[in-house]
């Protein structure tokens, strides 16, 4: 089993002795390579000009709630969750279910850097008999379940947390929604046997961009006080900048909140995070950039790289990919 607690500073692997790597099963020697909170930064950034760089291939894909919830799924993926592609089939694995699976490009691109998808395959995404379609399904490697019909994420969420725990197993299932998605009664019910089964395993986060497909989630069906709807079901709650990694590490590298609870993060996030036009725009829900505005948005971006380089003075050519 393995501690999760807060690993910031952990020694790379490169610096450990091989003798004391080899020694280590494969989870704890994956744990111990930690991707620092300035390489988070950096993936942040880079996933968002992938992002826009595949919908604009495609023609065809979800800018704004991919943008919003990419963070989310950096830190999931780089420093909290237990999973890598070469031991996906590992009944150990922690679980990630993405509900609000029509956001499946900023997915797509953080299996790719994790290497569950390669290059070519990223390439065909929306493609005549491509396994990349426009919402997760499991012939995808790396993805859990098939989602895109919202209201469904949580349940199955559930039922992977119960069986974990009824297989003693000590994995951890984490799920994604959208606000809008919780008009879906269906999350509510699921939310009841989170609750009922005591399932600490379970950490779902929420993506509060406060808007949905047409309009602000509170204008098509007002989800405040949420918080307390959450806690009222049986949550322990924590809310956080879901745009900002270090706020993120705060609080997905500290669950479960309770003991006997399921664990809920209101991540507050801005739809289209990163580019200055398409940050809280509903018609970027699912617009794709026209050859101008995909060259200002990555110029944009390309600016919040070099910013972030020059604040670290680092040197970029030592970074890894993306
Ligand atoms: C059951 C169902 N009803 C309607 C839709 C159409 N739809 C796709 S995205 C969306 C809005 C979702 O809003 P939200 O959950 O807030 O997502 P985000 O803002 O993160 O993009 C809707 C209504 C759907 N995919 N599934
Ligand atoms: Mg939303």
């Amino acid at each position: 089993m393995i501690a999760k607690g807060s690993c910031a500073g952990a020694a790379s692997p490169k610096k450990l002795p091989m003798r004391l790597l080899q020694a280590v099963g494969p989870l704890v020697r994956d744990h111990l390579s930690m991707t620092s909170e300035y390489e988070l930064l950096l993936k942040s950034v880079r996933y968002r000009k992938k992002i826009l760089s595949v919908i604009k291939r495609a023609n065809a894909g979800h800018t704004g709630g991919s943008l919003s919830c990419v963070d989310i799924l950096n830190v999931l993926y780089n420093r909290v969750m237990n999973v890598s592609s070469d031991r996906f089939d590992d009944t150990a694995r922690d679980r990630y279910v993405q509900s609000k699976g029509h956001s499946v490009e900023a997915l797509y691109i953080v299996l790719n850097d994790k290497g569950f998808i390669s290059d070519e395959e990223l390439a065909t995404l929306c493609r005549y008999k491509s396994n990349l379609v426009g919402h997760p399904t499991r012939k995808v490697r790396g993805i859990e379940q098939n989602t895109g019909a919202l209201g469904h994420g949580l349940s199955v969420s559930v039922g992977m947390a119960l069986a974990g725990k009824m297989d003693g197993l000590d994995y951890k299932v984490y799920t994604l929604l959208g606000d809008g998605e919780l008009a879906e009664g269906s999350s509510w019910e699921a939310s009841l046997a989170a609750a009922h089964y005591k399932l600490d395993n379970l950490i779902v986060i929420v993506d509060r961009n406060n808007l949905q497909i047409t309009a602000s989630t509170e204008d098509v069906c007002g989800l405040e006080p949420l918080a307390d709807k959450f806690r009222a079901f049986g949550y322990s709650v924590r809310e956080a900048d879901g745009n900002n990694i270090s706020d993120l590490l705060g609080v997905l590298e500290k669950t479960p909140f309770e003991q006997g609870k399921p664990s809920l993060v209101i991540a507050h996030t801005v739809k289209g995070k990163g580019v200055s036009f398409i940050e809280n725009a509903t018609a970027w829900h699912h617009h794709v950039p026209s050859d101008r505005e995909f060259a200002q948005a990555i110029a944009e971006l390309d600016e919040a790289e070099e910013k972030l380089k020059r604040e670290a003075g680092q040197d970029p050519a030592t970074m890894s990919r993306p």
